[in-house]
């Protein structure tokens, strides 16, 4: 059959002008943001790949709902529809609003972690495993092997090692871990998605042993949609079924809404015990607000609700991963070495692979972010040894053995064409590799550290002196000294 191009199932109403800025004032701006794109002003980007959190397009009908904001303090009708929207889709009864993912990260550490526990997880990621260790507990990452190696083809890279988990339990004992987190899809791996067949397999080795299963449902409509493509016996079934069996086979989830659900701002938390659900309900009150708006506006609520809905039809999946897809597989194919397979919302560089030269205390893939910016005024994000921060005993700095540039791509915001440019960037820079060096932290702070750390130049110069780029007009021969 004669290959079909594919479109996205929706067509453009507003549009929001971008500005490109010349090699000089980029050049400017990374040095102010201390070579910390989380630190550079949004209106001096281009293409922003920082982040699919909050950065969606809503639809119309989103946008109709907003008006429909029930702003009353207590029992928002919008409230009402969220839940609707949770226990048709996710099937969890109990729903506890947050303002995002973390509030309801702090709300579950908070109820399930007594200090000395033990929480294994399929890959850590940033703020989940800082509001553990909060609630004092330890962490422990109980992935497969494949998902540490960015060329690994395994088809779900963030499967749960069950020997790992085991080997966990015998350790501590049962009694000390009380869940596991599951990710779907896993972040820092690269997007990678978890089977069902997986995470069944979890299911039934937590439930004799008293561990509940607590599910970071934050990309589990794209994961639904990975299973559906490589899980043989889900070919039939629609991303809304296999979510709904997804969930099912957990006790709760956390989530945060400014992914998978189209919003800009919203998150929460899902539970089936109606006792936890108390209490967090209790608690929420402290943290984010009443129980019917968890610190959202009502119009966000209703947002979120609808995004739900949206959020699982089928046009909408395949097009937004095709799209992660389209951009990787233009990489791949100019031998841009990133992490496979691709991954649902993003395509990561293998920044250790791109710049060898540059050891990994001098963090390459927060260098090869800089120099990204500089070259095409396309933001990206470290994913690696900055973003791992410092191990809470030892202090020292954790090295995971994926050192990432994260290109992540917004939903529904941009077209084909800015993915053509963003293809461009990447490889003018590989093409220009050699010439990026590395950081060192000129400010470091406690928590997170990634968000809000600066750096400066080791050696010199730091990043390109030359090379072609979306902004041709720009002068292409630039040293950054230190
Ligand atoms: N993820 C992301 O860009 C935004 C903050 S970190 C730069 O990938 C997972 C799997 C996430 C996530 C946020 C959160 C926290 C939990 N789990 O940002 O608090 O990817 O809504 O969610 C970000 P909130």
């Amino acid at each position: 059959m004669r290959h079909r191009s594919w479109a996205e199932p929706w067509k453009i109403k507003v549009v929001e002008p971008i500005r490109m800025t010349t090699r000089a004032e980029r050049e400017r701006h990374i040095r102010e943001a201390g070579f910390n794109t989380f630190l550079i002003k949004s209106e001096d980007v281009y293409i922003d790949l920082l982040t699919d959190s909050g950065t969606s397009a809503m639809s119309d009908r989103q946008w109709a709902g907003m008006m429909m904001g029930d702003e009353a303090y207590a029992g928002s009708r919008n409230y009402y529809n969220l839940e609707r929207s949770v226990r048709e889709i996710y099937g969890y009864e109990e729903l506890i609003p947050t303002h995002q993912g973390r509030g309801a990260e702090h709300l579950l550490s908070k109820l399930l972690i007594k200090p000395g526990d033990h929480v294994p997880g399929n890959m850590y990621f940033t703020t989940t495993r800082l509001h553990q260790e909060l609630a004092g507990g330890t962490f422990h990452d109980v992935i497969i092997d494949e998902a540490h190696d960015p060329a690994s083809e395994h088809p779900f890279k963030g499967n749960v090692d069950l020997k790992k988990l085991d080997a966990l339990v015998q350790q501590v004992g049962a009694d000390k871990v009380p869940y596991i987190c599951v990710a779907v899809t896993v972040n820092l791996a690269g997007g990678q998605p978890v089977s069902l067949a997986n995470l069944r397999a979890v299911a039934e080795y937590c439930r004799p042993r008293g561990i509940k299963v607590m599910l970071d449902a934050t990309r589990a409509v794209e994961n639904s949609w990975f299973i559906q493509q490589r899980e043989p016996e889900m070919r039939d079934r629609t991303v809304a079924e296999i979510l709904r069996m997804t969930c099912d086979l957990t006790d709760g989830a956390t989530m945060s809404g400014k992914k998978d659900s189209l919003v800009n701002i919203g998150g929460w938390l899902g539970l089936r015990d109606s006792a936890i659900a108390a209490k967090a309900q209790n608690l929420v009150v402290v943290y984010e607000g009443l129980h019917t708006y968890g610190g959202l506006a009502g119009r966000d609520l209703e947002a979120m609700a609808i995004g739900i809905r949206e959020s699982v039809e089928e046009e909408y999946i395949r097009s937004r991963i095709g799209q992660v897809y389209y951009l990787g597989e233009r990489l791949q194919e100019a031998g841009v070495p990133i992490v496979t397979p691709i991954g649902g919302h993003a395509v990561f560089l293998d920044a250790a692979a791109m710049l060898p030269h540059i050891p990994r205390d001098q963090f390459p893939a927060q260098a090869l972010a800089a120099a990204l910016y500089v070259e095409s005024g396309v933001r990206a994000m470290e994913r690696g040894a900055v973003s791992a921060g410092r191990d809470p005993v030892t202090g020292e700095n954790r090295y995971p053995k994926l050192e990432l540039v994260r290109l992540t791509i917004p939903r529904r915001v941009y077209t084909q064409a800015h993915m053509d440019v963003v293809t461009e960037s990447v490889i003018s820079l590989f093409e220009d590799r050699k010439l990026v060096h590395g950081l060192r932290f000129a400010y470091e702070p406690e928590y997170l550290r990634f968000f809000q750390a600066r750096f400066e130049p080791v050696g010199a110069p730091v990043v390109l002196e030359s090379g072609a780029h979306a902004g041709a007009s720009v002068d292409r021969h630039f040293v950054l000294n230190s």
